[in-house]
């Protein structure tokens, strides 16, 4: 099976790497996003968001004419659906973006297109996407879970799941060095899949069925919540005896078989603090763990709120430094980031003067500046503030004198000014 043109639906920090990457690997790719002024930025051989090494990839595939940007889905060999999957306020998935997209694209399908779901789906939503596709295109022969091969008519397509497993960060390398898991709705739909994968990931491609590729993506980042809850329980629990937490894991994992995650203000992002509830709400008896981490998770970054109040109470109109409100280090990424949300209860409760510090993003999130929170450069926080309150480890945190903060109030949740 041969793919030579691929339509990437979603060019955000999934779909446009990938775009990247299939162009570079000699495929015409026509990638699709709504935003139509991502659409014109990407055709100029632009980028507009932050990922390292993604500038060059697309400036060199569009120049070579290998990248085209729409707001349409087009016809192609392969469609790979990028698209987000948030989650709605009762935590269950919220499908409506890939089922637009996967409607989207029924128009242009043709007989032996592959349609590929790289978005992050609770088990059963690829079946989904079949039903979807063909309500609108009953012409097509649409595969079905468990059908005899021989029944699926001539005019088929193929589709499977293949969930994106990159670390923002490393997108670029890990998009190609990384092992895939491909589970189609039935083998010829694995097979198609893997064809296509094969033309640019170097890591091990490991066919299944659909419901074990999506099963498979949401508990490698269960098992890493899981794992972070375990260390931010027992933060808790050092706090408590006031014990200095970054030592103790540091020791405890000097035992051959153990090795802590590092506890935080809490877990950011949107994968690892999602991805959990599409377990849990489909089965909701099977998992009182993993619910149980989700909590302690959610509720470190009152945790840090509660401590830097006790501080504030000791000092009169204290100034207090939020640094960092990305969600994990050296990224731009504001989403679901226990950082901003700490910045905005300490504001609402009237805590003090805070700064806020984000060397990584030019303007703070509306929901800051709606609360009057002011952007401060690192060196004007290190000089006003009373109360240093550390909530990512970004580069330019790290690499701060201990002289700056001496004589400083210094919460640090994350371990690196201890
Ligand atoms: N965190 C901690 N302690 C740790 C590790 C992380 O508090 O020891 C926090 C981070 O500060 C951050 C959050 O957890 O707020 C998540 O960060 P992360 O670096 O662990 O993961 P993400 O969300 O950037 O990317 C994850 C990855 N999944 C796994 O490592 C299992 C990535 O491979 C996935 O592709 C990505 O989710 C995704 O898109 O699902």
């Amino acid at each position: 099976m041969s793919f030579d043109s691929v339509c990437v639906v979603g060019l955000g920090y999934i779909g446009l790497p990938t775009a990247s990457v299939l162009a570079a690997n000699g495929m015409k790719v026509l990638g699709v996003d709504t935003n139509a002024d991502a659409v014109r930025t990407i055709n100029e051989g632009r980028i507009h968001i932050h990922e390292p090494d993604l500038d060059v990839a697309v400036r060199d595939a569009v120049a070579q004419g290998n990248l085209l940007a729409f707001t349409e889905p087009q016809p192609a060999d392969a469609f790979v659906l990028a698209v987000p999957t948030p989650m709605t306020p009762d935590h269950r998935p919220d499908l409506s973006y890939v089922e637009s997209a996967a409607r989207a694209i029924a128009p242009v399908l043709r007989p032996g297109n592959l349609v590929v779901v790289e978005s992050t789906i609770p088990v059963g939503a690829t079946e989904a996407v079949c039903r979807w596709i063909a309500e609108e295109r009953p012409d097509l022969a649409v595969p079905t879970r468990g059908a005899d091969p021989e029944s699926v008519g001539e005019d088929r397509i193929f589709v499977a799941h293949c969930p994106e497993r990159v670390l923002p960060g490393q997108i670029m390398k890990e998009l190609v060095g990384n092992d895939r898991v491909v589970g189609g709705v039935d083998e010829a739909s694995t097979e198609a899949a893997v064809a296509l994968y094969q033309r640019f990931c170097q890591g091990a491609i490991l066919a299944t069925d659909c419901r074990t590729a999506e099963l498979c993506k949401l508990c490698e980042n269960a098992y890493r919540d899981v794992n972070i809850a375990f260390a931010n329980e027992l933060s808790l629990v050092c706090e408590r005896f006031d014990i200095d937490v970054w030592q103790l894991i540091s020791f405890a994992n000097r035992h051959p078989r153990v090795n802590i995650l590092k506890p935080g203000p809490g877990v950011g992002g949107h994968c690892i603090a999602i991805d959990p509830w599409f377990i849990v709400s489909s089965a909701p008896e099977q998992t009182k763990l993993m619910r149980q981490a989700r909590e302690v998770n959610d509720g470190k970054p009152g945790v840090v709120v509660e401590r830097v109040k006790r501080e504030a109470a000791r000092l009169e109109d204290p100034v207090i430094a939020c640094l960092g409100l990305a969600f994990k280090a050296d990224v731009d990424d504001l989403r679901e980031s226990p950082a901003v949300a700490i910045t905005a209860r300490l504001v609402e409760e009237g805590v003090g003067r805070i700064l806020a510090v984000e060397p990584y993003v030019s303007s703070l999130p509306s929901k800051l500046t709606a609360l009057g929170v002011v952007a401060a450069t690192l060196e004007a926080a290190l000089a006003e503030a009373d109360i240093l309150v550390l909530l990512v480890d970004h580069r330019q945190f790290r690499e701060v004198a201990p002289s700056a903060y001496a004589g400083k109030v210094v919460v640090d949740t994350r371990g690196i000014w201890s």
